[in-house]
């Protein structure tokens, strides 16, 4: 069945052309397994640069080794988007589709707020519902509850649930935000316990779970980005830890988790307050009376300068490509010319 994974008329009005539906499951160097709703088909993606959890159209046969050719891909209702490459600013979708965005944060050692907010930022502005979930409840020995309340602050505006793989603390919670055909992917550095919550919410091994180093960090255990239809109750997309996160053109999504300065700054004397030291600044007026923390006032901040550092990066890299595209169409339509023989009288 199709509206298990996530199928709607929604959909439907948008795979008018040939081809039958289906989702991806996997996808990785030209192929892609699909979940077609009576069992799963390995096709080659004909180009299309396709990521988990998107939808598209395929037809049977093709060739070594594939049961199906993808024919197209459907539009994106939400993507889940980070800027990767370092010095040459790219961006890189890392699941398509996905209704919920589940930022795992393991309590096994003391929450970075600052890597929080970045993840928030990322979440909102795929266009999803972000939520938190505080993992391995169980080794916060007796501070678990502190802990989240903490990082509610952090993550204002976004619910968080405290859960555990080991005790099962959460699980119900967390089982509630999911049903038939909606998808939550998994978000956060290797070792937050990704696959082992999802294998909690299965009941069964679908994932394989890793060794955490004696940091604390993970081992990078899972290694592609892979969806699991769990049957009757929604779809849980696992993905490989993130080492880093760069925003990509997060504005949107930078607002939507700093809603509460953004608001606040609108109170600022200048439009375009800094909120360094300007007069009858709102920002300042609300460290100083305790209602928003310096901390995060700071986050924002370096985001927001993150955010304009890729942009102008990607921007630059885009011109460089235009010109030399330009000198390449240029030097043709020259040689063209040379070539091309005079037209008889
Ligand atoms: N005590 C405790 N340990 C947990 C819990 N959840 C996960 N772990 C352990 O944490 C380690 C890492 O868990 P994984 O589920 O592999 O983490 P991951 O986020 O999938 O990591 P990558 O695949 O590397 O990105 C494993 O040894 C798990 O057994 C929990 O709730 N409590
Ligand atoms: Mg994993
Ligand atoms: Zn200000």
């Amino acid at each position: 069945m199709l509206e298990e994974l996530g199928w709607d008329a929604g959909w439907a009005a948008r795979a008018d052309g040939p081809g039958t539906p289906a989702r991806v499951l996997r996808a990785d160097g030209g192929r892609a397994v699909l979940a077609t709703g009576h069992g799963d088909l390995r096709v080659d993606a004909a180009g299309r640069a396709l990521v988990t959890g998107d939808w598209v159209t395929y037809q049977p046969g093709g060739t070594d080794g594939v049961d199906g050719t993808v024919l197209s891909r459907l539009p994106r209702r939400t993507e889940l988007v980070r800027g990767a490459g370092g010095r040459a600013a790219a961006r890189q979708v890392l699941a398509a589709n996905v209704d919920l965005v589940l930022v795992l944060v393991s309590l096994a050692a003391p929450p970075s707020a600052a890597r929080l907010d970045r993840l928030l930022a990322v979440a909102w502005d795929s266009g999803a519902t972000p939520v938190v979930v505080l993992t391995k409840a169980d080794l916060a020995a007796g501070t678990a509850d502190a802990e989240r309340d903490e990082v509610a602050e952090t993550a204002l505006g976004t619910p968080v649930v405290l859960t555990s793989a080991v005790d099962g603390r959460g699980l119900p919670e967390l089982g509630r935000l999911l049903r038939p055909g909606r998808t939550a992917v998994l978000l956060g550095v290797s070792g937050a316990g990704k696959s082992s919550l999802l294998n909690a919410l299965a009941g069964t091994a679908v994932a394989a779970t890793g060794a955490v180093g004696r940091t604390g960090r993970g081992r990078h255990t899972t290694t592609a980005r892979e969806l699991t239809v769990l049957p009757g109750r929604g779809l849980l997309l696992d993905t490989p830890g993130l080492r880093g996160v760069q925003l990509w053109e997060a504005d949107g999504g930078l607002d939507a988790a700093f809603a509460d300065l953004v608001e606040l700054a609108e109170r600022c004397r200048f439009r375009d307050c800094r909120h360094a030291g300007e007069p009858d600044c709102a920002i300042a007026a609300a460290i100083a009376d305790g209602t928003v923390s310096a901390r995060r006032v700071a986050s924002h901040a370096a985001l927001r300068r993150e955010v304009g550092w890729l942009r102008e990066r990607y921007d630059a890299r885009l011109r460089a490509e235009q010109r030399r595209e330009w000198r390449r169409l240029s030097r043709a339509v020259r040689s063209g010319r040379r070539s091309r023989p005079r037209p008889a009288r």
